[in-house]
C-alpha cells in the first residue's frame, strides 16, 4: 500500500536565532582584508548565487577589501554572474566563508589555500566544518536565506543583483516553496526582497526553470525506465550511453530528480548515473517519506533529510544503497500504518 498522506506539510517551527551571530558575522568580516567564500562541488543555485551575493555585499561595503568566490563554473549558471580565478599564492591571511556545505571533501577548490579563520554558513544537518564564527541551521530553506538575514540585520549592503541572486536561491533550494524547509520566514525575506527591489521575479523564473527538450525526453526516459517496489521506493542506474544518446549530461539527472514530487506511487526515489572522467557513481536522492540523508553517508555522500546525494566507487554499492533505501521505505509504510 502506497502512503501519499503527507503530514509534514502542515509541521512547520519558527525559526528561533540568537541576534548575537549577525554581530559575530559582521565583525569576522569586518576584520579581514583578504576573503575566499567557497561552497560545495557540484553547486546548484542555491550554492552560487549565495556566493556571488555575498562577495557582492561584502564588496559594496567594503570596497577596499579583496572579496573572491571560488569554485568550477557551470554554464548554466552563468545568469548568476562571475566566480574568480585565483592565484593561491597572492592570498595571505585570509577569511575562508564557506557556505551551503558541511563537510570538508565536498568543498570546491581550496585545497592550495591557507586560511586564518572560517565562516561558516550553512543550512545542512552539521558535519565536520566548524567555523571560528559558525551559523550552521538546517531549519532554513536555502544558504541564500541566511545570509539575507545577515544582510537585513548587519551593515551589509545589498541592491538589486544582489537580491536577485539570493531570491534564486532561496526559490531552487525550496522548490518554489514546495519543500518543507519551507517556513513562514521564507516567505517574509522573499516578500522582503521583492518589496525593496521591484523584483520583475516572472522573468527570473524564466533563467531557473526553461529547459531543453532534449531534457524533457530524457526525463520521459526515466519515467518509463524506473523500477517501482512494492515499499514506494523508485530507482534507476542510468547507462552513460543514454546520456549520450538523449544529448544531456549527468547533471541532468540531479535536476530532473526533483520532478517527481507528488507522483503519487513514490515515497522514495535514487537516480544513478555513471561519471566516467572520475570514475565514480553519482546518486540523487529524494524522499517524502523516511529520512534518506544518514543512508546517503554511509555512502559517500550526505545533504538534507530529504534531499541527499552520493559519489560511490563500486557498483555493489549502488545495488546495496538501492536495498538501504528500499527497506527504509518499507520501515517507513509499517510505522505508518501503526
Ligand atoms: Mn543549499
Amino acid at each position: 500500500m502506497i502512503h501519499t498522506n503527507l503530514k509534514w506539510l502542515n509541521r512547520k517551527k519558527e525559526i528561533t536565532i540568537n541576534k548575537e551571530i549577525y554581530r559575530q558575522i559582521y565583525k569576522i568580516i569586518k576584520n579581514y582584508d583578504q576573503i575566499i567564500i567557497a561552497r560545495h562541488i557540484s553547486p546548484d543555485p542555491d550554492a552560487i548565487g549565495t556566493q556571488i551575493a555575498l562577495r557582492d555585499s561584502i564588496r559594496l561595503t567594503f570596497p577596499n577589501k579583496k572579496v573572491y568566490a571560488i569554485g568550477a563554473g557551470v554554464s548554466k549558471f552563468k545568469y548568476l554572474g562571475n566566480l574568480d580565478k585565483v592565484d593561491p599564492n597572492s592570498i595571505t591571511s585570509a577569511l575562508l566563508i564557506v557556505l551551503d556545505v558541511p563537510n570538508y571533501f565536498r568543498v570546491d577548490g581550496i585545497e592550495d589555500f591557507t586560511f586564518d579563520a572560517v565562516l561558516k554558513i550553512d543550512h545542512h544537518p552539521a558535519e565536520d566544518i566548524v567555523g571560528t564564527v559558525d551559523f550552521t541551521s538546517s531549519d532554513y530553506s536555502s544558504a541564500a536565506e541566511m545570509v539575507a538575514d545577515i544582510i537585513y540585520n548587519t551593515r551589509l549592503q545589498i541592491d538589486k543583483t544582489i537580491a536577485e541572486n539570493l531570491f534564486y536561491g532561496i526559490i531552487s533550494d525550496s522548490e518554489r516553496f514546495l519543500f518543507k524547509n519551507t517556513r513562514p520566514h521564507t516567505f517574509e525575506v522573499v516578500l522582503k526582497l521583492i518589496k525593496d527591489f521591484n523584483l520583475d521575479f516572472t522573468s527570473l523564473y524564466d533563467n531557473l526553470y526553461e529547459k531543453s527538450l532534449k531534457e524533457c525526453k530524457f526525463e520521459a526516459y526515466v519515467i518509463n525506465n524506473l523500477t517501482l517496489t512494492d515499499n514506494g521506493f523508485g530507482y534507476i542506474l542510468i547507462d552513460s550511453n543514454i546520456i549520450d544518446e538523449y544529448g544531456v549530461d549527468n547533471s541532468t539527472a540531479s535536476i530532473i530528480v526533483n520532478n517527481f514530487h507528488f507522483i503519487k506511487e513514490l515515497i522514495a526515489w535514487c537516480f544513478v548515473t555513471y561519471d566516467d572522467r572520475n570514475e565514480v557513481y553519482k546518486a540523487n536522492i529524494r524522499s517524502r517519506g523516511p529520512v534518506i540523508n544518514e543512508i546517503a553517508n554511509k555512502y559517500n555522500g550526505g545533504g538534507h533529510n530529504y534531499a541527499a546525494g552520493a559519489r560511490i566507487a563500486k557498483k555493489s554499492d549502488v545495488e546495496a544503497l538501492f536495498k538501504d533505501l528500499d527497506a527504509a521505505c518499507e520501515k517507513y509504510l509499517d510505522r505508518e500504518e501503526q
